[in-house]
């Protein structure tokens, strides 16, 4: 039995990517390190904790000792690294965690896995690192090739993440992939991101922030699609390559919002334009050809289907965002949107 681990597996992509794994293999275990931060939730993963080829552990990936003392205990054939900071007002707030988390924690692991066998490492990152695309410019997309070119201190350290583990593929022949990808969104979407925000606020009748004019464009992806191209990219992906993920899927951030409106059969009134983002990028757009004809990966889910399910799933899981969003969250919402 071949063993997987899965760093960042209570959040967003890492839960939904336990889920996939331990649906479509049933003779792999899965391990999952998470530190449960403010966005890691093990309600989340309550459903895998009872089957008995997973297992959660607790802890950091920058934390050297423990990490070490996992890997040895273990022996694990991939490593798939989802642990980060992830949010980009977060990072503008308080960047030291995200050079933290999404530098020196990728760097630990590399080392756990150079260190324990040379085991097969992919690192989740992000279209973000590729900065962003004019509006003007419906033509132009971000290829593989596209020079790093980062805006946030979110998208800086995840960029550094990726040259490390470039680096790591030529100086040590570590057998690392990259996946960057574009904005994901379905069930177990952490209510601080743009569409699981606006479905929360939406049901509750309060006001839908919308930074700047709402223009700017990104490529949304159904999560299962993107848990579907890092399988393929484990299993057939080419060491030492990057391959970007992306469906196509480009929409105005008042286009999602409006549509989340339309679904729930709320009003557009609830529509409040509020002080930009600084940095904020124009447009994420995505060309995910080499993915496709290298290991023949396409989108399943169309954004219409997509996000009728999304907000199905929030409707049919309001304990769990309630729980959240009645938390900590409060002052986080407040600090973030009270004076915007
Ligand atoms: P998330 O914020 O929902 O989850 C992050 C998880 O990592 C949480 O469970 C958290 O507890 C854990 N974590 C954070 N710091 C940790 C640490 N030091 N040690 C161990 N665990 C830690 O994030 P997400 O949206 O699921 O994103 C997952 C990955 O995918 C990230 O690397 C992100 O950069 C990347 N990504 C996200 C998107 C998106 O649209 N959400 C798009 C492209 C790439
Ligand atoms: O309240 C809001 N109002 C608003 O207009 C929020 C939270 C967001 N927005 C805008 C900002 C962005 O243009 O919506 C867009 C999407 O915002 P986020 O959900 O914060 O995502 P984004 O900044 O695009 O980054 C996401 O995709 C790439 C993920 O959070 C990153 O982890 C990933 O790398």
């Amino acid at each position: 039995m071949k063993t997987i681990l899965v760093t960042g597996g209570a959040g967003f992509i890492g839960s939904n990517f336990v889920y996939y794994e331990l649906k479509k293999y049933k003779d792999l275990r899965v391990v999952c390190l998470d530190s449960l931060t403010y966005a890691g939730n093990l309600e989340t993963l309550k459903e895998a904790m009872a089957n008995p080829n997973f297992r959660f552990v607790k802890g950091d990936i920058t934390d050297r000792k423990a990490v070490y003392s996992l890997f040895e205990e273990e022996k694990f054939d991939f490593v798939v690294n989802f642990a980060a900071e992830s949010h980009v007002d977060r990072s503008i707030d308080e960047p030291e965690v995200f050079l933290k988390t999404n530098i020196l924690g990728t760097q630990v692991l590399l080392d756990a896995a150079k260190k324990f066998g040379n085991i097969r490492y992919h690192q989740v990152s992000t279209d973000e690192v590729y900065g962003d695309l004019p509006l003007n410019r419906p033509d132009l997309f971000f290829t593989e090739e596209t020079p790093i070119h980062t805006s946030s201190p979110y998208s800086a350290s995840k960029a550094s993440a990726d040259l490390l583990v470039m680096a790591y593929y030529r100086t040590y022949g570590l057998p690392v992939t990259i996946s960057r990808c574009s904005n994901n969104y379905g069930p177990y979407h952490f209510p601080e991101k743009l569409i699981p925000l606006m479905i929360a606020n939406a049901l509750a009748e309060k006001s839908l922030p919308v930074y700047g004019d709402g223009k700017n464009v990104r490529d949304w992806l159904y999560v299962e699609d993107h848990c579907k191209a890092i399988d393929m990219i484990l299993e057939n992906g080419r060491v030492g390559e990057v391959y970007n993920i992306g469906g196509h899927n480009e929409k105005t951030n008042l286009e999602v919002v409006k549509t989340v409106l339309r679904i729930l059969g709320k009003s557009e009134s609830l529509i409040s334009f509020v002080k930009d983002r600084p940095g904020h990028d124009m447009r994420y757009a995505i060309d995910p050809t080499k993915i496709r004809n290298e290991l023949g990966w396409y989108p399943e889910t169309s954004f219409d289907e997509g996000i009728e399910k999304t907000v199905k799933w929030f409707l049919e899981n309001k304990p769990w965002w309630e729980n959240i969003i009645n938390g900590e969250y409060v002052k986080y919402y407040e600090k973030m949107y009270s004076k915007r």
